[in-house]
């Protein structure tokens, strides 16, 4: 047994004194450890004196880690360890303690120990990369707040138009001008107005024969980059521009490619038919000979929007073409030259810092090039009587050869690319705006074609299609259509007039009127307003004057703004000249800014509230438009932004009451939220209370607009 234990020993382990085992050899006399590989096993009796040596010496090295060892040679180990000394026993130490380094390493790349080590890695690298994986899909899957597209001023707008005649008149001859517009740009600032739309504002021909008619047609351009006398001169349109920037405000004018005045130079150039081979301006207008074999009928059928044929007999029977007025020729945009001469007007108006331009006519700017008939739409339609016998008026053809016609759209999307180019000089986005008639496809194909940008945005008269008997699914088939049809990424708009529709307050009624101006103001996309919408200005169009004024007649929607219970309605001073078209009376009771600026309940505090309601926020910037309740009563939408408040826009275009249960519709609408904003005759609820959406209770034509906390989504 003795003979049993000492190859064990020598084969790796010696049991040390007490705790203590020396790892595979035994200690010298001099207290070296000697490899058991040069230790005969005849040193054992010396390792064993040497052994009761230590045995009497304190442990030299209680850290030692007891390493645990495979229970077979524990008990080998045990079992001599025992009959050497049996007073001790492995529990009392680890069987490597005391081993060198190497000694330790020569078993730690033992199978056992290294599967080992290899199992515990695996196990925590398998526990990290699942941690990993965790935190990466716990960040991936976490409802995320959405970053905010960037708006340009344009998209963040109010934009409000000033019929330049009827806005204020400072120089007392009875006609508005641009110092009148000047000098209300605080007014318009305080409203929450940043976009001034003007009218035309360029001098005018004479063809309309005196100063209360000339304003029937504001195209009549003779010359496109002057101001007209009556409203000024460039001197004061710098100043109005510079002015309406200091305030942090923006100001854009309409441009008119599609004709000039019969009186225009270019014009009276191009008629001068002498010599049309060496005439440069003859190309600046459609000329054709006539049909028939005497070539004086009109060279085909085309007719002109005012009726009648749209072409005109000149001395020599040449004729020209003009879809609007005779007075009115369309210029050749074929011509390069014509295409320069308008592209150094929009230079013109840019370099004095105009904002942006409204392009008036915008689908009648070519016309076929061979000049094919137009087809008729109805048999057997009436004609109308014109002066080479009845014709059939405008709307009884198709104008595939006259409207629309796709190089329509290569003209703006060429001056969109100037403009572009040009706002990137002075790193300011130039505005385009386009006068669009036709159907919600033919408007649609404005915004641009086959990836090329049109205009930022025609001009929606679809919203002006709204009438008195218009309820709340009249209204949402306006809203749907529109946003259905709209193309992917471009901008809406909403309009409550212009000067060539009905009044807001005439098409809808004082009571209506209401409602869609909060719609108008709150919808995504840039609201469009009329000057005097804000105090629900009518039309004159039931004073004694009608029959005397053919402007009131013609142009009812164009009376002058009523401003204070004053001579003049304000719109002049006392001693100054009558307003060029009369005065609606019903500015003595009511109906002007002075007056309602001091009712908290008036139309106009309820503009303002609106202006300043949607100014910043980023739920009406950015924010998504959910409709909710859409029925014969109420239209109702959410507007709402990640990590914002949310708005919910409840309008009631019914007569009678209404109770709609909203909370529940949409999944962040409250059972009941702040009230913000209330307009309506008699409204129910008042700002800055809570109103109980579950259900919502709305008196007749009330609208309000309520707002929540954000809240943000559980995992
Ligand atoms: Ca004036
Ligand atoms: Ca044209």
């Amino acid at each position: 047994m003795e003979t049993s234990g000492i190859s064990t020993i020598s084969s790796g382990l010696v049991p040390s004194e007490g705790t203590k085992w020396v790892n595979n050899g035994v200690a010298s006399e001099t207290g070296h450890v000697k490899s058991s590989s040069s230790s005969p096993m005849t040193t054992r009796t010396a390792g064993e004196s040497k052994y009761d040596e230590l045995k009497s010496q304190p442990k030299r090295d209680s850290s030692i880690v007891d390493f645990a060892i495979p229970s077979s040679r524990r008990a080998s180990r045990k079992s001599i360890s025992e009959k050497q000394d049996p007073s001790r026993s492995v529990s009392e130490g680890g069987p490597y303690r005391g081993m060198g380094k190497e000694e330790l390493l020569r078993f730690s790349n033992r199978p056992f120990w290294r599967n080992l080590r290899y199992i515990c890695m695996s196990v925590v690298l398998t526990g990290w990369l699942a941690l990993l994986i965790t935190v990466i899909a716990i960040v991936l899957t976490y409802p995320q707040c959405r970053e905010a597209q960037p708006r340009d001023w344009w998209q963040k707008t109010v934009i409000y138009r000033v019929y330049v005649p009827s806005f204020l008149d400072s120089n007392c001859d009875g006609i508005g001008d641009l110092e009148g517009v000047r000098r209300n740009l605080g007014y318009l600032h305080d409203l929450g107005v940043n976009t001034i739309a003007l009218s035309p504002i360029y001098p005018l021909g004479s063809a309309n024969l005196g100063l209360d008619s000339i304003h029937l047609s504001d195209t009549h351009i003779v010359n496109h980059t002057d101001i007209d006398p009556i409203y000024g001169d460039l001197e004061d349109f710098q100043k109005l521009v510079n002015n309406t920037h200091d305030l942090g405000m923006h100001i854009t004018l309409d441009f008119v490619p599609n004709h000039t005045s019969d009186e225009h130079p270019w014009f009276k150039y191009s008629s001068e038919n002498s010599h049309p081979k060496d005439n440069w301006y003859r190309s600046y207008y459609v000329w054709a000979k006539g049909a028939c074999a005497n070539q004086l009928q009109p060279p085909n059928n085309w007719q002109s929007v005012e009726e009648c044929s749209a072409w005109e007999r000149d001395e020599d029977n040449m004729f020209y073409l003009h879809q609007f007025m005779t007075s009115q020729p369309d210029l050749n945009l074929r011509s390069e030259k014509v295409r320069d001469e308008l592209k150094a007007i929009l230079k013109f108006w840019l370099d004095l810092g105009v904002d942006g331009f409204y392009i008036r006519n915008s689908n009648f700017l070519f016309e076929d090039y061979d000049l094919r008939n137009d087809s008729l739409l109805i048999d057997n339609l009436t004609q109308v009587d014109c002066a080479d016998g009845p014709q059939y008026p405008h709307n009884a053809y198709e104008h595939l050869h006259t409207q629309g016609l796709s190089e329509n759209f290569d003209m703006l999307a060429h001056w969109r690319a100037y403009l572009d180019d040009y706002g990137a000089q002075t790193n300011q986005y130039k505005i385009l705006l386009a006068d669009v008639d036709g159907s919600y496809e033919d408007y649609m194909d404005y915004y641009g074609l086959f990836n090329r940008d049109g205009v930022d945005f025609p001009l929606n008269k679809f919203s002006l299609d709204l009438k008195k008997s218009s309820d709340g699914q009249g209204v949402a088939k306006m809203v749907e259509t529109y946003m259905a049809k709209l193309p992917s990424n471009r901008w809406p708009n909403w309009m409550s007039g212009d000067d060539r529709s009905q009044r807001l307050a005439d098409r809808l009624g004082d009571d209506l009127a209401l409602p869609y101006l909060m719609l108008t103001m709150l919808l995504p996309g840039t609201p469009y307003f009329y000057y005097g919408d804000e105090i629900g200005l009518r039309a004159n169009i039931h004073s004694t004057s009608v029959d005397t004024e053919p402007k009131l007649r013609e142009k009812p929607m164009r009376g002058p703004m009523l401003w204070a219970n004053t001579s003049h309605a304000g719109f002049s001073d006392r001693f100054c000249k009558d307003a060029w078209m009369p005065l609606n009376e019903l500015y003595t009771s009511g109906m002007n800014v002075q007056f309602q600026k001091d009712d908290p309940a008036s139309l106009w505090n309820l503009f303002r509230n609106l202006t300043q309601l949607r100014q910043g926020k980023p739920s009406f910037e950015y924010g998504d438009y959910i409709p909710l309740v859409h029925d014969d009563e109420v239209f109702s939408f959410v507007r709402e932004f990640d990590g914002e408040k949310g708005y919910l826009v409840a309008l009631n275009f019914a007569s009678q009451p209404a109770t709609k249960q909203v909370h529940g519709l949409h999944k962040t609408v409250p059972g009941s939220a702040k009230v913000e904003v209330v307009g309506g005759a008699k409204p129910l609820h008042r700002k800055g209370e809570s109103a109980d959406l579950d259900p919502l209770r709305l008196m007749p034509y009330e609208g309000i607009v309520v707002s929540w906390d954000y809240e943000a989504k559980e995992l």
